[in-house]
């Protein structure tokens, strides 16, 4: 019997995941847990509790008394506002992974997932079509907090066994729940502005391209990668993952099918240099072979999911 630990539970991920993992192992077994307050469908459905991942003996004690066999940890600070607070951020996202994983030694809960991301690569990374395996200089605090979780977690696989495994996750579009601080922010906000006031100002340039992946396919396919058989795993780093890529002016195009009235002007801000920085889009064949990564969104569908459900939630 499996049970489950979440860590940031409350965020854009976690609101999700957790949800889908009580359809999977049953409410009772999926702990959600973070330092900020649940949606109301993750209490009304299971368990949560508050828990700060940087305290280590609470984090090593919560596992040993809910008798924890998988964590997925998903506290980090995003790129954007990981540029704010430079130290802080380094050490709250080294500290939450090195926790989680030193725990985990020390504990029954062996299995773990830890997101990376596309911030792990950098200038120097060939931009298109990225390879699993390249040149990597990222220039960016998240980035290089990702670089080197990544490096912890494939040795703590292979130094003391413990089942680490990860994506490098694109841009996230989701309408659940709001993303908080990410230079990949954009492509959710514009749907909500989009409907609020049939106009959005961007900060990143119209042609801009990143790897975007709708959030169905991105929590499906971290339940498949977490599902898979170790031997199929050839990695231990953090598999590239890339559902879509698209710009700015793409997913506006896509917008105005729906909302002819709709406009987009450009500011870009300090997030630009950080989107320059990363690949448009990346090889995710490697994710493809050993687990069976798929994804089923392209941007029509996203588009067309995202006006949908939103108008849905705000009752329009
Ligand atoms: C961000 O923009 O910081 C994140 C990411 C791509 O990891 N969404």
């Amino acid at each position: 019997m499996e049970n489950i630990l979440v860590i940031g539970s409350s965020g854009q991920i976690g609101s999700e995941l957790v949800m889908e993992l009580r359809k999977i192992y049953g409410d009772e077994h999926v702990y959600a847990t973070d330092i900020k307050q649940p949606t109301r469908e993750i209490r009304a459905s299971g368990p949560f509790q508050i828990l700060d991942v940087l305290d280590f003996n609470n984090l090593l004690h919560f596992l040993v008394r809910f008798k924890i066999t998988q964590i997925y940890n998903l506290a980090a600070v995003l790129s954007g506002n990981a540029e704010k607070i430079p130290l802080q951020a380094w050490d709250i996202n080294m500290k939450a992974l090195m926790n989680t994983l030193e725990a985990a030694r020390e504990s029954d809960a062996k299995k773990i997932f830890w997101p990376s991301s596309i911030a792990v690569f950098g200038p120097t990374t060939p931009r298109h079509n990225t390879p699993q395996l390249t040149v990597m200089e990222p220039n960016t605090v998240y980035g290089i907090s990702k670089l080197a979780g990544e490096r912890w977690g494939e040795y703590y696989n292979k130094r003391y066994g413990v089942d680490f495994r990860s994506v490098r996750y694109p841009g996230l579009i989701s309408y659940k729940t709001e993303p908080g601080g990410g230079t990949t922010d954009y492509a959710v906000e514009i749907f909500f502005e989009a409907i609020k006031k049939g106009r959005y100002e961007c900060f990143l340039k119209e042609d801009t391209a990143l790897p975007m992946m709708f959030m169905d396919d991105a929590i499906k396919n971290t339940i498949k990668l977490m599902q898979a058989d170790p031997k199929r795993l050839s990695l231990r780093s953090a598999y590239n993952m890339a559902g879509i890529s698209f710009a700015p002016k793409q997913v506006a195009a896509e917008i105005k099918k729906h909302i002819p009235e709709f406009t987009i002007s450009y500011k870009p801000d300090f997030r630009q240099p950080i989107a320059d920085s990363w690949p448009a889009s990346i090889d995710d064949s490697i994710a493809r072979a050993d687990w069976g990564l798929e994804t089923t969104y392209d941007i029509e569908k996203l588009t067309s999911t995202m006006l949908e459900k939103i108008r849905e939630k705000q009752g329009k």
